[in-house]
């Protein structure tokens, strides 16, 4: 069904592999589009309830095919709106927990989209480079957004600036991704991470995810209201019903997602 991109389902958990891995995953609008489907069937299938995000051999993904781009006349504007907007939305409007598995590295608008998944797991062989500067662009795909939130401003433009390339032990330093693994165990441990998320209340994470994002835009009072809208939601639910139970009778909770 996908051209660009691996999509498997196991144990709940979605797999979404991008696949050019002679380009070191480097994106085309297929896979822009291919990537944003996938992200939609994966919220749609019950059976879901986390997504790894990952990609085939040696890197992550490297950003923007340049051998697309190189010949000039480009609409930097309009080629965003189109392909890379619509794609980076689609991460926020999943309301599945995300992890984006870097196995390699992660580089322009293939760090954004590593910004722009809920956790970061990362091989100790990957590395990270905010690569815009090096071709004279700016940060796209939400890497103006996502970056300061993450790291802070200071740490942000510092590495957009520069376009420096980082450890995946740098990364983890700065606050940049949330784990770091043995190169040779990455994919098992990467998949046991996912699977540990899909075995939690997929409802109330998605809510938690939802109100999160929303938080970083409002204030407090707006805030406290979108929590007890979206607390209404969470305490309606059967795993919020099961968690309750499992305390009471001193047993570790059975999560359905329901
Ligand atoms: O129009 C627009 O551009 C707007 C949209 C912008 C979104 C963006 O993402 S802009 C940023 C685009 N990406 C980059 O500028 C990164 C370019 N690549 C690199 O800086 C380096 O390749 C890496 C840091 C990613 C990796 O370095 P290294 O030394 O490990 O590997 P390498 O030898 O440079 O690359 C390996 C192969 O992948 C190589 O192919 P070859 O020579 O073995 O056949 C290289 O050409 C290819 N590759 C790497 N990045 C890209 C790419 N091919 C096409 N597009 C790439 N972005």
């Amino acid at each position: 069904m996908y051209e660009t991109i691996l999509y498997e389902v196991s144990e709940g958990v979605a797999v979404i592999t991008m696949n050019r891995p002679e380009k070191f995953n480097a994106f085309t609008e297929q896979m822009n589009k291919e990537i944003t489907a996938a992200l939609k069937q994966a919220q749609k299938s019950p059976e879901v309830r986390c997504i790894l995000f990952t990609g085939a051999g040696r890197a992550f993904n490297a950003g923007q095919d340049l051998g697309d781009v190189s010949g000039g006349n480009v609409d930097f504007g309009g080629f965003l709106r189109k392909r890379y907007n619509p794609m980076i939305l689609q991460f926020q409007k999943t309301e599945k927990p995300i992890v984006a598995a870097i196995n390699g590295v992660a580089a322009g608008a293939g760090l954004s989209v590593a910004l722009a998944c809920d956790i970061r797991l990362a091989s100790e062989k990957a590395s990270l480079v905010n690569a815009f500067v090096n071709i004279g662009l700016v940060p796209d795909s939400g890497g103006c957004y996502f970056l300061p939130r993450i790291v802070g401003i200071g740490k942000a433009l510092e590495l957009a600036m520069t376009g420096e390339k980082i450890s995946a032990e740098e990364a983890l330093r700065i606050g940049l991704i949330n784990q770091v693994y043995p190169a040779e165990s990455f994919q098992d441990d990467a998949m046991a991470y996912a699977r540990k998320l899909a075995s939690l209340p997929t409802r109330g994470i998605g809510l938690i995810k939802r109100t999160m994002y929303k938080g970083l835009e409002m204030g407090l009072e707006e805030t406290l209201e979108y929590e007890a809208f979206a607390q209404d939601a969470a305490g309606s639910t059967e795993d919020h019903k099961e968690g309750v139970t499992a305390f009471m009778e001193k047993r570790a909770p059975r999560f359905t997602g329901q």
